[in-house]
Parts: structure tokens; C-alpha cells; sequence
């Protein structure tokens, strides 16, 4: 099996060609985009064999999401679903270094995985499960598939990773902090920004507004059990294991588009994990992948290699002309 495996929906994505709104931007590039996907590109360039399986439908950007992903050294595993298109997304640029994102995916191929898509042996042969807050919130069966992974991980001690990944489009907070919170009871590893955090924080258990971020991470985890990642974008982020807090700083860069920077860090820590580095040093590679991809446009495309995460930490030399 592969060091890491990752499911979820990936989806079509139609970027604006210029800052703006797509009430009037008429150029427009296509692409294709998903967290767990994003994500998986992300540890492919790290050279860290990855297994992505997800459902597209039997459609043109269905195919372009399984050659491209396959073109990034991906281990692909696609269900193509003859009843159900892939999803979109639309992405206008605001011109700031972020985007408006509008989602497409209702009833799409990709929500409708279903514990059945994954074979027997795939999760138990993994080294790692990665998830995200996304896929629980996209049907009823796609929450189904992620419980039945983590029982099948866990089941045969295979660790599991979970990015909070709140998307609010998907389901209010209320929903996401029962479903995400129940996703994060079973992780060994979670990735999540401050508010993510607080949104999986069973109500009551913090006292205050949440902005303790020590205090959340006790809330979420008594016992210490866990490994809790804390984004922070351009702030840098903090690891708690074993009880200790560990801050890594951020990068400041010429921000083109955030999008796909907390995948292009989860990507860059997890690669660090199954070599079983420390945290200090999975933080540090973490932040600079999330930083690196800050800098170009796209949700993955910039996903760096080992050779340009030590050019752009100013170690590898001159930059190459
Ligand atoms: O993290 C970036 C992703 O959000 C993006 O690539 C698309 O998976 C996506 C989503 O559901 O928002």
C-alpha cells in the first residue's frame, strides 16, 4: 500500500481570468481542485508514494481530474459514476490574495462515494489515512465512508489525519461541529485554524470566547492523546503533542492567492510525519510549503519539490536562471 492514503471529491474549477467578478469577467481557465487531491499532489512532489480515491462522473472534466492527478505521480483510484456529473467550482479573484469561491457539487459523482468504493486491503495496507471536514459534509453516504475508513484504520492501527477544513457553504456550524467533531475524535493527527478548532469544541467545554487556543486544544483532547496542528497562514503555526506546545513562525511573501495553502501545509507536515521527524521540523517544512504556495495561482499547481522549498528557505543557491 501506499505511505498515505486520501479520499474525497475533487472537483472541476473554473478560475476568472482577471481580478473580479464573473458577473463580468468573461475569460476564464479551467482546472480541476479538491482539498484531499490537493493535498496528495502536495506529497507526490515530496516524493511520498500517495493513493487518492474519489468518484468523477463519466464526463470531460471527470476524465481531466484522473489524467492530471495521475500525470502528478498519484496512485488514482476513481469510480467513474455513469448517474452523476463531477462537481464544479467557480473561483473569482478579489484582487487581495484571496478568492470567492461558489460551489457546484450538489448531487455531483463525488459526494455520492459510498463505503463500498473502497476495496478491502487499500485502508489497511496504508501507512496513513488522510480526511477532511469536507467529505462528511457531502452526503449522507460520503459520512458513512469516512466512519467506515476510520474504523477500518483503526481497526488495524493504521493512523489517521484529519484537516478541520470547515467550509460553511457546506453545512452551518452547528452541523459541522457534530459531524467534524466526531471525525476529530478519532484522529490521531488534526490540522485546523483557531476558529476550525473552536467550531469542533463540543459547546460549554471552553470557557470564554475561544480565543485561548491552548485552552481549546485541552478541550478537544483531556487526554493528550493527539497531535494538534495549528494553522495559522502567514502567523505560522503551533503543534501540541504529549502535552507540549511547539510555535514555528510563518513566512511573510508576495501573496497571489491563498487557496490551497493549508493543503500545501498539511501536505508538508504529513510528509515529515511518516519519515518520523520531529515536530520542529515538520512544522518548519509545513510552513514553507504553505508559503511557497501562496505565491502562485492556482489550488495545487505550486506545490513545491524538495529542491524548491530548500531554494526558497534560501539554502539551496542561487535561484536557477
Ligand atoms: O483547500 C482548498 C480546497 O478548498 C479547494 O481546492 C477546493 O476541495 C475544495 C473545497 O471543497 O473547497
Amino acid at each position: 500500500g501506499s505511505a498515505v492514503l486520501t479520499l474525497g471529491e475533487t472537483m472541476g474549477l473554473i478560475t476568472g481570468g482577471r481580478i473580479g467578478s464573473l458577473a463580468h469577467v468573461s475569460e476564464a481557465h479551467v482546472g480541476i481542485g479538491g482539498a484531499e487531491t490537493n493535498v496528495a499532489v502536495g506529497l507526490s512532489r515530496l516524493g511520498v508514494p500517495v493513493t487518492w480515491l474519489g468518484r468523477v462522473g463519466d464526463d470531460s472534466l471527470g476524465r481531466r481530474i484522473v489524467r492530471e492527478v495521475r500525470g502528478e505521480g498519484v496512485d488514482v483510484r476513481a469510480q467513474v459514476d455513469p448517474d452523476a456529473p463531477t462537481g464544479l467550482m467557480l473561483k473569482e479573484l478579489t484582487g487581495r490574495g484571496t478568492a470567492r469561491v461558489y460551489y457546484y457539487r450538489s448531487g455531483s459523482a463525488g459526494s455520492r462515494l459510498a463505503p463500498s468504493d473502497v476495496p478491502a486491503g487499500l485502508v489497511e495496507s496504508a501507512g496513513l489515512v488522510h480526511l477532511t471536514g469536507i467529505t462528511p459534509l457531502l452526503s449522507e453516504s460520503a459520512r458513512e465512508t469516512c466512519r467506515s475508513v476510520v474504523r477500518r484504520a483503526r481497526d488495524t492501527g493504521v493512523r489517521v489525519s484529519v484537516d478541520v477544513n470547515y467550509r460553511s457553504t457546506l453545512a452551518p456550524v452547528p452541523v459541522a461541529a457534530e459531524v467534524l467533531g466526531e471525525l476529530v475524535g478519532e484522529a490521531d493527527l488534526v490540522f485546523g485554524s483557531p476558529e476550525e478548532l473552536a467550531h469542533v469544541v463540543p459547546a460549554g467545554a471552553v470557557e470564554g470566547d475561544g480565543a485561548d487556543v491552548g485552552a481549546l486544544v485541552r478541550a478537544l483532547d483531556p487526554e493528550a492523546a493527539r497531535e494538534i496542528v495549528v494553522k495559522r497562514g502567514a502567523d505560522g503555526a503551533s503543534a501540541y503533542r504529549d502535552g507540549i506546545v511547539v510555535d514555528a513562525p510563518g513566512h511573510r511573501v508576495e501573496v497571489v492567492d491563498t487557496v490551497g495553502a493549508g493543503d500545501a501545509f498539511v501536505a508538508g507536515y504529513l510528509s515529515g510525519d511518516i519519515h518520523g521527524w520531529s515536530v520542529e521540523k515538520k512544522l518548519a517544512r509545513a510552513n514553507a510549503c504553505g508559503a511557497v504556495m501562496c505565491t502562485m495561482p492556482g489550488d495545487w499547481e505550486a506545490a513545491p519539490t524538495p529542491a524548491e522549498l530548500e531554494a526558497f528557505l534560501g539554502t539551496g543557491g542561487d535561484p536557477v536562471r
